[in-house]
């Protein structure tokens, strides 16, 4: 139990700011650059290997001050503490919140109920790094004594979203010899057409699923069980050179079939979407090596450190945050556009879709109350510059204002003539056009005839935060996914919500529970449901057997 909080949007730093913000609604970016030569100086950022510049937003300095006065308001110093205090900061699940323990370093101590974790972290890192090692220099062999040559990761959602994504964005780094697919969907294609083109004695699956219990991965790990076992002449020892597990469910893993020893555990403190970096990464280690994978850490470990110990006024990753909050509270702006400039990326929108909308897409405050004010953004994206020849028309010139976070690397890790300066360039456009645009005068001094001017015309003022590193490496993966971990937590912590229960999650699988033997029944059951659901089912049932 909490103590009844006030509303965030009752406090004086809230009231300040909906003030503040009648004030400077009307100023464009053209005006604060003209004004302030020193501004982008002013508003740019170092920290952990990025480089933040938030000089692009509709703010002023007094803007900055107002937010961070509701950062403090709002007691996120001692959320932030709380965290790292191994606190139970997961109400509603009666849970601490730990994955900055996962990339602890060796050496530190991190306490729940009076046990230091980092060494479990540790030892469960060596044990993913020892049998990684094994995989990939073919000393793990199959059950007809074959090589691995192939990695299938079963699961979904956090044991699902995060691996596809660091794997994607580090395929640089990754063994080639190596193949790796994802099976999430409960939809048969993804097992069929992950596994259609692969030989199963050289197959290694990793079952990923913090419960051990979602119908998803369970369905498909039955698949892959008789997939495999099929091919490798039903032997049920082949399970043990096929299949491992990660899980924090020991008697559920057993009683698959999967030797416990060949188990990778993690803890009830670290939430799904928040445990790429725990052992559900160990397809990415797999991937690109022990080595690259505690780079990937360190990264992360760099991240957590600037946002526990940074003034807020020169935090990454709380000023995201406040920006954010700033467009969607007070701009009444519902989504934020995620655009990375890194074709390896682009599985990062969708992973920060469930880190940003699953954590705060809530309706109440910490203590059950309904929140006062519109918490969880919609983020969206896709990698540039494959966005620009199409939504962007509705970012530049559409009526909505959806304020973006560009996200570039200086350097490319495949150069090739002049691809990367034109990548970098196009970015770099993008975030003048949108903040500057193009006014009438200038469109008509390009011989535009007089009515097609307004069509032409650009209003500009768009805000953008441009984030840019040297290169995409493995620790860059990791500091970047860490700045968005701690400005969703910021954003929440301001919200007063519990950022790291996803009960709207439930409702859905508990009514699929019902339906599905209704949908299998050899005779036409009884339905139970509203006269739409109803009519869905008894057309599917007659669909079904219609000839192919
Ligand atoms: C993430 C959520 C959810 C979860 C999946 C898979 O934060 O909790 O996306 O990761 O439902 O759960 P299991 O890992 O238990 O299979």
């Amino acid at each position: 139990m909490t103590a009844a909080i006030a509303a965030v949007s009752a406090s004086a730093a809230w009231k300040a700011l909906v003030q503040h913000q009648r004030e400077i609604r009307n100023l464009h970016l053209r005006e604060l650059f003209a004004d302030d030569p020193a501004r982008a100086e002013r508003m740019t950022l170092e920290a952990a290997g990025l480089t933040l510049d938030y000089s692009k937003n509709r703010i002023t300095d007094a803007t900055v001050k107002l937010l961070l006065a509701l950062a403090e308001q709002s007691g996120l110093r001692a959320r932030i503490d709380a965290m790292f205090r191994a606190d139970r900061i997961n109400v509603t699940e009666n849970r601490a919140v730990l994955h900055v323990a996962l990339r602890a370093p060796r050496g530190a101590s991190i306490v729940i109920d009076g046990e230091n974790v980092v060494p479990q972290v540790h030892a469960v890192l060596d044990k993913m790094a020892d049998f990684s090692e094994r995989v990939r220099n073919g000393g793990w062999k199959g059950h007809t004594g074959k090589r691995i040559r192939n990695v299938i990761n079963i699961g979904i959602g956090g044991s699902d979203l995060g691996p596809v994504m660091a794997y994607e964005a580090l395929k640089h780094y990754s063994d080639r010899r190596l193949t790796f697919r994802f099976v999430s969907n409960v939809d048969s294609t993804d097992f069929a057409e992950a596994t259609r083109d692969l030989d199963p004695a050289e197959t290694l699956f990793i079952v990923a699923s913090k419960t051990f219990t979602t119908l998803e991965t369970m369905t498909n790990a039955h698949a892959a069980r008789d997939w495999s076992l099929g091919a490798l002449g039903g032997d049920v020892k082949a399970v043990a050179r096929h299949f491992v597990a990660v899980s924090t469910n020991a008697g559920k893993v057993a009683e698959f079939g999967i030797d416990t020893a060949n188990m990778f555990g993690f803890w009830d403190w670290v939430g799904g979407r928040y445990s790429m970096d725990s052992a559900i990464g160990l397809s990415t280690m797999l991937a690109v090596g022990p080595e690259n994978f505690r780079a990937l850490l360190a990264g992360f470990h760099g991240m957590d450190e600037h946002f526990r110990t940074a003034p807020f006024e020169r935090n990454l990753p709380v000023l995201l945050g406040l920006l954010a909050l700033w467009y969607n509270n007070f701009f009444g702006a519902q989504t934020v556009a995620v655009l990375p400039y890194a074709q390896y990326l682009k599985r990062f929108p969708p992973h920060l879709q469930q880190l940003a909308m699953e954590s705060n897409g809530k309706r109440v405050t910490l203590d059950g109350e309904p929140v006062a004010c519109d918490t969880g953004q919609i983020y969206w994206g896709e990698p540039g510059t494959n966005g620009q020849h199409s939504f962007y028309q509705l970012i530049h010139q559409g009526t909505r204002l959806i304020p973006c976070d560009f996200i570039a690397f200086a350097q490319s890790l495949n150069p090739l003539g002049a691809h990367h300066d034109m990548l970098l360039a196009n970015v770099f456009a993008q975030a003048e056009a949108l903040a500057f645009g193009k006014t009438p005068e200038q469109v008509r001094a390009e011989g535009t005839p007089d009515w097609l001017v307004t069509h032409r015309v650009f209003d500009g003022n768009r805000p953008s935060n441009m984030i840019l590193a040297e290169r995409l490496t493995p620790a860059t993966l990791g500091t970047l996914v860490a700045l968005y971990e701690h400005s969703v937590y910021t954003q929440g912590a301001i919200w007063h919500i519990d950022s790291f229960d996803q009960w709207g999650v439930e409702l859905g699988k508990a009514l699929a529970q019902r339906i599905i033997p209704e949908l299998e029944s050899g005779s036409e059951p009884e339905l139970a449901h509203d006269s739409s659901t109803n009519a869905l089912i008894r057309s599917a049932r007659r669909l079904k057997r219609a000839p192919g």
